[in-house]
């Protein structure tokens, strides 16, 4: 099933977004080769890395299989389900409707309305436009992580179908999302108060290889501890 050739994926060490490819990369075994776009360098600006994704974010993946369409695919979610649909094995996705439904609502609550607020690009907005000094940022993504994962473990601790993981015994693609925004805080220092669920599904998610190998503090780039 592993084929290095095959795709490429344009990542740096730290971004939850990316992270969440890996890990999914790592549950179906498959390894990616990546390209290494520096964040802190604004490498996601160049005028190369735009004609990939005009957004200038990451991850962006590349299939390189021949036969198959080479432009480039962006967005996690997106690429989430791309990967899921190509290697169905194990699914990332429960099969009922309401199940599917509520896995890709948990995910977004997190990729879609949390994560964005806390990018380079909207800190570069707020630090230059808005006047945000280092501490107004810091106060910033505290309330934005704090906002997102309280609602998140609201949801986890009332629903039924949460188990072992968000949904049911098994990961899907709101373990991987929980576990990229908790992998970010820690790269950041950052603590949130009253997630016991949360946190129980972050070690639950920690105990399998495929989230552990894609911690941002063991990729390639990552500053020594
Ligand atoms: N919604 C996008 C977000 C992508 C995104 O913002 N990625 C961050 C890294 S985690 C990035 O490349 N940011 C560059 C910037 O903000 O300048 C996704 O889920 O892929």
């Amino acid at each position: 099933m592993n084929d290095p050739a095959r795709f490429e994926l344009f990542s740096f060490w730290r971004t939850s977004a990316t992270y969440r490819v890996r890990v999914a990369f790592n549950l179906k075994g498959v390894q990616p080769q990546e390209h290494n776009v520096d964040l802190d360098a604004g490498e996601q600006r160049s005028e190369a890395f735009l004609k990939i994704n005009p957004m200038g974010a990451i991850p962006a993946l590349i299939d390189r299989d021949p036969g198959r369409s080479k432009t480039p695919l962006t967005q996690s979610l997106a690429i989430l389900e791309f990967i899921d649909e190509t290697y169905p094995a194990p699914a990332l996705l429960p099969t009922g409707a309401h199940g599917r439904a509520r896995v890709r609502s948990l995910a977004a609550m997190l990729a879609a309305d949390t994560h964005p607020l806390i990018t380079p690009r909207v800190r570069k907005y707020l630090t230059t436009a808005g006047h945000f000094d280092d501490a107004a940022w810091r106060a910033w993504q505290i309330h934005w992580f704090t906002t997102g994962l309280q609602a998140f473990e609201q949801r986890l601790a009332g629903e039924p179908e949460t188990g072992s993981f968000c949904h049911g015994d098994t990961p899907t693609i709101a373990d991987i999302c929980l576990a990229s925004i908790v992998v970010v805080m820690r790269v950041f220092k950052i603590e949130v108060a009253g997630i016991p669920t949360v946190m129980r599904i972050m070690a639950a998610c920690e105990q399998l290889e495929a989230f552990a190998k894609a911690d941002p503090r063991k990729q390639v780039g990552a500053p020594q501890a």
